[in-house]
């Protein structure tokens, strides 16, 4: 049976036979020059690949290049053909673009993948195979790409006993037990399917981070994966605690000005260069959720980040410091990140990359863009998503994160007048950066398929494919994922897609419509309970976001409010600061409005607010009619699969519906109109 665990690479023979028939004219054999670790990797996924799309062998001995090779190699490694002019082809490439020609040679109609690096060359060759995966022609084929951001990071919460945070797909992919010795082939997928996207770092541990990592033992096995994934182009990252000093290296204090700290540090970051020469660096949680930072010495958030940057900095490498921060003593959690940062910027070493989320409170189905971005000209800021569904349904429910993805890097941020999206800022296109970077939290596990629901490999690509190209349509990704993972049957890929891109929106809906945010019962954030009132944090509850009251509901972040409002650039503070102007996806997250505020569609917000959870419910019922339309076009083990989720993803949107519908009807004391089907309770 197809369980999923190829995800995209599946490689299964070209079931068409035009398109069979145009590649089997145009390459016959391969000849790659050069073998390093990089460029065998390439060979071994060209073996498996052309093998399994084209049903033939592949002749990769050919000593020279004739009528159909498939020429392979590095502006080094081929500078014997210097009719390629590749000194100019590869001008713009950089050290991981590549480019892939049809052309002449000698005379000889070839195919050509190079680049100026391995790593290049190795993801052309991913790219050719994804073309052809998704039966793209390669007559008169010429791509030139290369990536708008330097460092494309996973973050695993995985904790070093294997249990994930907020993973819903088995246990940590990381065997510790029997690392080193063992090294698991699963290793070499998971690099496989990164290169494939172009992922360039993983961060190995969970940033409510075990101080025990640091540990030698520990460090012999994070050795061996980063060996392994070295070919691959993926370097290895991990989270520190900030108390490792004193937790490790059994040292009084962890106060970053103490010279004994400084020198732990930087022994302990040698020592881990020594092992592994290409280490991507540190990931810190500091005084956030409890995790220890410098605020118990008095120190900043940049001498607590700038002490650790200096130990990584002789080798070369980052320091990642997150803003998740937020403290009960705010009257707005929203703004705290801002406030705290701010007045920071400008403060940290060029290897200090400081990592905010995508919205101001906490990956929630839908959140304005958080205001760092734009605020922080002096400050490499690396934009934080989330891959795995902790406010989606975990990984019961279908929801496609590509469009959240998107939405989040094209906000316009105005920093630098109009067209200041999120995206250019992070890729350095606003403000002049030092380092860019994206990190995208992933739930990834020991499930045969790696993610739970099958779907939710389709975000990890989604993620992948943004990060090498933030300017990518979600909609373009989710079909070249769809073709890739399942069929390029267009009667399965048409519907689909559609299902996809309304996936998210359905999530948005039958739990938080309209700006609200946050409603999830604490903990473990799966089900609803927006009632919740009595936690030993007030920003810890349900009431603090919506403020649903008698007079109305919403959270009044304008100048009568928090004013968080306030911490966007003029354009939108004055957008933001008129509910009449809001959009109405945010409209609850700036405002509180009465429950009779009229809506455009000529609703009151009672009414509006009630329409969009029933409708949350309608896209989740349309979800399945389409998804039992496909019946017969793909295996059946998985679409047996997706339907059984779909159930329950449908049990679970009546369940929010009903309980946040029947809640706020507490405060708002109004009917539910008529034309709805009642909730029932017993
Ligand atoms: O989203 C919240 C999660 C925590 C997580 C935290 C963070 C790793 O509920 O589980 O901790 O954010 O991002 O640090």
């Amino acid at each position: 049976a197809e369980d999923g665990y190829r995800a995209w690479l599946r490689y299964d023979k070209i079931d068409n036979a035009e398109v069979l028939k145009s590649y089997q004219a145009q390459f016959n054999h391969v000849l790659i020059k050069g073998d390093s670790p990089t460029l065998k990797a390439a060979q071994e996924e060209l073996e498996i690949g052309l093998k399994g799309l084209m049903g033939t062998e592949f002749d990769f001995t050919a000593g020279s290049v004739q009528g159909g090779t498939l020429l392979i190699g590095t502006i080094k490694e081929l500078s014997d053909f210097s009719e390629l002019n590749l000194k100019t082809l590869l001008s713009d490439s950089g050290p991981e673009g590549y480019i892939i020609q049809r052309r002449e040679l000698d005379g000889k109609e070839i195919t050509l993948i190079a680049a100026n690096t391995d790593i290049g060359v190795l993801y052309g060759v991913y790219h050719l195979l994804r073309m052809m995966q998704t039966h793209q022609y390669l007559d008169g084929v010429s791509v030139s790409s290369s990536p708008k951001i330097e460092n494309r990071i996973l973050n695993h919460w995985d904790n070093l006993n294997r249990l994930v945070e907020r993973g819903y797909a088995g246990l940590s992919l990381w065997d510790w037990g029997r690392l080193p010795e063992y090294k698991d082939p699963r290793y070499t997928d998971y690099a496989r399917l990164n290169a494939s996207m172009g992922i360039n770092g993983t961060v190995l541990n969970n940033v409510n981070a075990d101080p025990r990592i640091l540990n030698e033992d520990f460090l012999e096995k994070v050795e061996v994966l980063a060996d392994i994934f070295r070919p691959y182009g993926i370097k290895v990252y991990l989270s520190v605690n900030f108390q490792s000093p004193i937790e490790v290296g059994g040292l009084e204090t962890a106060d970053p000005l103490a010279p004994e700290v400084q020198e732990w540090w930087n022994e302990k970051a040698a020592d881990i260069y020594e092992r592994i020469p290409d280490f991507g660096g540190f990931l810190v949680k500091a005084d956030s959720e409890g995790q220890p930072g410098p605020f118990q010495y008095n120190r900043t958030h940049a001498e607590g980040a700038n002490m650790l940057a200096d130990a990584v900095a002789p080798q070369d490498g980052l320091l990642i410091w997150r803003a998740f921060v937020y403290s009960p003593e705010q009257t707005d959690r929203f703004r705290e990140a801002y406030d705290e940062f701010v007045p920071q910027d400008g403060k940290f070493r060029d290897n200090v990359l400081l990592q905010v989320k995508n919205g101001p409170i906490d990956f929630q189905p839908r959140e304005p863009f958080s205001p760092l971005f734009g605020a922080l000209p002096n400050t490499n800021t690396v934009l934080e998503l989330q891959i795995t569904q902790e406010y989606f349904g975990f990984a019961n429910h279908l929801a496609y994160q590509g469009p959240l993805f998107t939405e989040a890097l094209n906000h316009d941020t105005y920093a630098e007048g109009e067209g200041s999206t999120v995206g250019k800022i992070v890729a350095s296109e606003v403000f002049d950066y030092e380092h860019t970077g994206i990190a995208g939290v992933v739930n990834l596990g020991t499930d045969r398929n790696w993610t739970g629901h099958p779907f939710i490999q389709s975000s990890w690509y989604a993620f992948g494919r943004l990060a090498w190209d933030y300017t990518l349509s979600s909609e373009d990704i989710a079909k070249e994922w769809l073709r890739m993972t399942f069929t390029n049957n267009p009667k399965f890929v048409e519907p689909i897609t559609e299902v996809m891109q309304e996936s998210r929106e359905a999530g948005v809906n039958y739990r938080s419509p309209l700006g609200l945010t946050h409603l999830y019962a604490q903990g473990h954030h799966y089900g609803p309970a927006p009632w919740t009132s009595d936690l030993p944090r007030p920003d810890w509850t349900a009431v603090y976001y919506h403020k649903a009251a008698e007079d109305g509901i919403g959270f009044d972040r304008t100048e009568t409010g928090s004013n968080a409002i306030g911490q966007y650039e003029a354009p939108l503070e004055e957008k933001f600061s008129d509910p009449e102007t809001t959009p109405e996806e945010f409209l609850l997250w700036f405002h509180h409005l009465p429950w009779d505020y009229e809506m455009d569609s000529g609703r009151t917000l009672w009414g509006e607010l009630v329409h969009k959870y029933y409708q949350g419910v309608e896209t989740v019922r349309w979800m399945q009619e389409e998804w039992e339309s496909i019946e017969g076009l793909i295996d059946e083990h998985r679409f047996e699969e997706v339907k059984a989720l779909l159930e329950i993803q449908e049990k679970d949107a009546v369940i929010w519906r009903n309980s946040c519908v029947l809640y706020f009807q507490t405060h708002s004391n109004k009917p539910i109109p008529d034309q709805y089907e009642k909730p029932e309770h017993d």
